[in-house]
């Protein structure tokens, strides 16, 4: 059994369920509890010397991280849908997706972050506004660039739809006001990929 650090509101890990949800592999991956596997999340976290979400502690006690790797692990245990294509411009295409939408997540992370771990006489507001920037630039040039898939969504989309409702949980979904192709795109990756809509992240 694969062994995966759960948060309640990661929009990394979430990246994680959704592939185990699309490949099938629920009785092959186990989402440790933050409250009930306490000791084993806090110990397989603290194995990533980042002390990230998620990390994987494989059958064969090797550790994995981060959600990218987890994610491309899980993808070759199961042949069909396949998230990560094969090299060439589609792997490309879809890595290049995954990355911005993982840059996006990663800022909106820092702007939480300042709010919670930084006294309010050390925030500095320049900061944040600068995280807030790359998100803006970001769903801006999605926008104009709504991505598409053929089959099915791939690695890359799964990753926009994280981002993108990390938007709406923590940035107050203020991306939806500028971003109406981007949001019916949501929508369509939403209907597509009923996990989805089953991972919605909790406040935590
Ligand atoms: N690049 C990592 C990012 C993971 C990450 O930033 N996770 C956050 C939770 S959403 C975390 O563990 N933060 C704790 C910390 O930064 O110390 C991935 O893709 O897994």
């Amino acid at each position: 059994m694969i062994e995966v650090t759960n948060a309640l509101s990661s929009p990394f890990v979430r990246k994680v369920h959704i592939v185990t949800a699309m490949k099938g592999l629920d009785r092959q991956v186990a989402f440790l509890h933050p409250e009930t596997d306490q000791a084993r999340c806090a110990a397989l976290r603290a194995a990533n010397p980042l002390q990230k979400v998620p990390a994987a502690r494989l059958d064969d006690g090797t550790l994995i991280f981060d959600s990218h790797v987890i994610c491309e692990h899980l993808d070759t245990l199961a042949p069909t849908p396949r998230l990560f294509p094969a090299n060439g411009p589609e792997r490309l295409r879809t890595l290049t997706l995954a990355s911005l939408a993982d840059g996006m997540m990663e800022a909106a992370v820092l702007v939480v972050y300042e709010d919670r771990f930084r006294p309010p006489e050390k925030r500095h507001q320049p900061w944040v506004d600068k995280q807030q920037v790359k998100v803006d630039q970001a769903v801006a040039y999605l926008e104009s660039h709504v991505p598409n898939w053929v089959a099915h969504p791939d690695y890359g989309h799964i990753s926009l739809a994280c981002a993108l409702g990390y938007m709406d949980l923590r940035l107050g979904g203020r991306w939806r006001e500028t971003c109406p192709k981007l949001v019916a795109w949501l929508d369509r990756f939403a209907a597509a990929v009923p996990s989805f809509a089953a991972t919605a992240p909790r406040v935590g």
